[in-house]
């Protein structure tokens, strides 16, 4: 239905145009569209489209910066948006959430974020390229039950398992489960690095985080 517009945001990522992404991000809020649906039909394709173009050495370094930024303006239009259509509800226990060290990737883990606190989780999001010892004190420090660590390269990814044996390693007074995800991350790595929970995208994240804490 909204095919035109959706080609429209795919195409502003692809030229890295900040302000068309900010006006179609707009234009889909005024029309009514699921946030998400606009963040996963429209905007994604072009960021999905110039990594791969990246990864054939047909598209450099310039094009997937920009690309990132135009993709940050979209999301940053769109996510108050998601959390106003997120209802209130009981909170369903406290999220620690991080890109790990190395990593700097943030746009995949702050949608995971705003989807779990729209869920009505607790999240404490902090951020990209954070030590795995921060991570696991943050953890301990707000009585978190879940930690959630994303990775987008697999040359950080090996960092998750740090996280899931920190964890293993701190005594903490309730178990705290580990939840991985991001572009490389798979259900097999999950279970090699014995992680509690994995999802591939935003929408899983919060059905795993669920019935990870028994919700
Ligand atoms: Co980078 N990058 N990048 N990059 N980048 C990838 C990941 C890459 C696959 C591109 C490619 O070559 N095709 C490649 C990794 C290759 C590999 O390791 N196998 C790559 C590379 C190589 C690099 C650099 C090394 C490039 C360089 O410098 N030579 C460099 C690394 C910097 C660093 O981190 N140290 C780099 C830098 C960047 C930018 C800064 C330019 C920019 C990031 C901007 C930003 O985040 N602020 C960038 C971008 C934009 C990408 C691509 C194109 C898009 C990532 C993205 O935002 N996707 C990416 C290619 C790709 O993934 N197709 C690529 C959209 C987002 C909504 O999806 O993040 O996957 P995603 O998140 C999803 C799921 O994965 C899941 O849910 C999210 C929503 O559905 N999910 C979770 C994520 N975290 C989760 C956590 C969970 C559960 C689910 O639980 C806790």
């Amino acid at each position: 239905m909204h095919e035109k517009l959706f080609k429209d945001m795919a195409q502003s990522i692809i030229d890295g145009d900040n302000d068309v992404a900010e006006a179609l991000a707009s234009q889909s809020i005024e029309l009514g569209i699921d946030p998400l649906e606009a963040i996963n039909k429209g905007f994604v394709v072009g960021v999905t489209h110039v990594g791969d173009e990246f990864s054939c050495g047909n598209a450099f370094l310039p094009e997937l910066v920009m690309a990132g930024e135009a993709m940050k303006v979209a999301i940053s239009i769109l996510e108050p948006e998601l959390t106003r259509l997120g209802t209130k509800r009981e909170v369903l226990g406290t999220v620690v959430i991080a890109t790990v060290e190395g990593d700097i990737h943030d746009i995949g883990k702050t949608l995971v974020a705003t989807m779990l606190a729209t869920a009505g989780f607790e999240v404490h999001d902090m951020g990209v390229d954070v030590p795995i010892m921060d991570i696991v004190q943050k953890a301990r420090d707000v009585d978190a039950n879940l930690i959630g660590v994303s990775a987008l390269l697999t040359t950080t990814m090996v960092k998750q398992r740090d996280v899931v044996e920190a964890v293993a390693d701190m005594a903490f007074s309730e178990k705290v489960q580990v939840m991985v995800g991001g572009a490389p991350v798979t259900r097999a790595w999950m279970e090699e690095i014995g992680a509690d929970g994995f999802s591939e995208d935003a929408i899983g994240a919060i059905a795993v985080a669920k019935e990870l804490l028994g919700k």
